[in-house]
């Protein structure tokens, strides 16, 4: 009899002694710290990947990624063995994990199409006792809806035959080296930094006994808590709060980035002392723009499910509206400055640092980067862009190395703070430049020394 059907006390031991084999859907950014962190407890994990070459990477242990040790020695001792064949990865499979994206489609509704096609490979290979458990950012109801959609592949009943449970993933991007990680971002609650397994999670269940199993496997390697709620659509909603909040106080101190400096106000100044207060308020920093596969697009999720229930959000839409606008600010300051030196964009060379949406992250999803290369197109603006740390992956766009990326520039555009970048030797390119125009849109460069070196400087959020 296999698990979700066995008694609590059994269950139980089995999780402890690790006699139970695991399959994790989907082993990207999301799926294979989960497999990697459960093969390192001792469990057998099979990773099913559409891609080919991820898989071969994975069983190679090459995956460059902050767990790769621990990936080296799982898939040498053979605890984790990652596959295209679904046959093979559900083999003896008890428990399976799914980790797939859930993308926006162009009307900004959820595209769970990846879902499905999960269901489909599955179906043939589930047998009575297993339990799948979701983590991809999904509307309230998505979990139950392609449990549905499963049930009416075979004659197994979630919460019957099967179990069903679903915990949000609240991966943490972090950069490979330790001494690049966000430390605003990783010690803000308890200064300490969040790997894979020192990050809370919350997991609901379709009833007691798929709760109290899912919560079992995380707790083997999370050492912190793993919390129980009181259902599936409990926990999707909770993930959805954590990344709207995120996304809406992003659009209030890019809201105030447009407002305050119009008072001479530099609205970092404001961040830092309202910092200060020691309850009650967490500080967010306005920029270029928020990009990511999450926060752009877990609001949208909200927006367009209230729609259907003939809620108008406000608030939520407003917040992408804004937090979406701030390319478009970055180039508002751009002409701003040009104009003093009677330039057009049209006839300027403009230098862009930064492909990825986020610090030291080779990630370039829905990175703000896009939608201002595609504003300063319509502009006819002659542009460079560099991404050092983004070079040598598939870009879909040109980078040019730091190097080269000055000579005859008019300006220079910082839509990404990486740690490369705060390197830059403006003394030197100042005289490769034709113009000394800098927006920075992450307020990353030093005001006085720019200035000294006879640079025209402007940060969104200062005046
Ligand atoms: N950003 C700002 N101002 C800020 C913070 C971020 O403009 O104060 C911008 C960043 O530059 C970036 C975007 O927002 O373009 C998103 O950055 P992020 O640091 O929020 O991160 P993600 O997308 O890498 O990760 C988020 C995290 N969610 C929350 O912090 C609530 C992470 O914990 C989630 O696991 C992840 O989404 C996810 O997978 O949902």
């Amino acid at each position: 009899m296999t698990l979700y059907l066995q008694e609590i006390d059994q269950i139980v031991k089995r999780v402890n002694d690790n006699d139970i084999t695991i399959c994790v859907i989907g082993v990207g950014t999301i799926g294979l710290p989960l497999a990697t962190f459960l093969a390192d407890k001792g469990f057998s994990v099979s990773g099913l990947d559409v891609s080919p070459k991820r898989v071969e990477q994975i069983n190679l242990g090459t995956v460059v990624y902050e767990y790769q040790e621990m990936l080296k020695k799982v898939t040498s001792n053979g605890k984790l063995k990652a596959t295209t064949d679904p046959e093979k990865a559900l083999e003896n499979v008890e428990v399976i994990f799914v980790c797939v994206p859930t993308p926006l489609n162009t009307k900004n509704e959820m595209d769970i199409s990846n879902l499905f096609d999960v269901s489909k490979r599955i179906t043939p290979y589930l047998k009575k006792g297993m339990i799948l458990i979701f983590e991809s950012s999904v509307a309230i109801g998505t979990t139950k809806h392609v449990s549905e959609n499963i049930e009416g592949m075979t004659n197994l009943r979630f919460g019957k035959e099967l179990g069903l449970a679903y915990c949000p993933e609240r991966y943490n991007p972090t950069p490979m080296k330790k001494d690049k990680q966000d430390l605003e971002f990783n010690t803000q609650a308890r200064g300490e930094s969040f790997s894979v397994d020192k990050i809370s999670r919350v997991v609901g269940g379709i009833d007691e006994t798929s709760t109290k199993i899912a919560k079992l496997f995380y707790s083997k390697f999370i050492t912190t808590e793993v919390s129980e709620l009181s259902s599936i659509e409990a926990a999707e909603a909770t993930k959805l709060l954590e990344n709207i909040f995120r996304d809406v106080n992003i659009a209030l101190v890019n809201e105030l980035a447009k407002i305050y400096p119009k008072f001479g106000l530099d609205v970092f100044e404001i961040i830092n002392a309202a910092k200060t207060k020691p309850f009650a308020y967490m500080p967010h920093y306005p920029g270029a723009g928020v990009g990511g596969e999450c926060i752009p697009v877990d609001t949208w999720y909200l927006i367009s499910q209230a729609e259907k229930l003939g809620i108008d959000s406000k608030l939520m839409k407003t917040a992408r509206m804004v937090n979406d606008s701030m390319p478009e600010h970055v180039i508002e300051l751009l002409e701003d400055e040009l104009k003093k030196i009677d330039k057009k964009i049209d006839s300027s060379k403009i230098t862009i640092l930064g492909l990825c949406y986020k610090k030291n992250i080779p990630d370039i999803r829905l990175s703000p980067t896009f939608p201002l290369l595609e504003k300063l197109a319509t502009k006819n603006a002659e542009t460079i862009i560099c991404d050092p740390v983004y070079e040598g992956i598939n870009s879909p766009i040109n980078l040019t190395s730091i190097s080269e990326s000055f000579k005859d520039s008019d300006a220079i555009i910082l839509m990404t703070d990486h740690d490369d970048f705060a390197k830059i030797d403006f003394a030197k390119i100042k005289n490769e430049m034709r113009s000394h125009i800098v927006i920075d849109g992450r307020n990353l460069f030093k005001d006085k020394e720019l200035k000294n070196l006879g640079f025209t400087y402007r940060v969104v959020g200062k005046p």
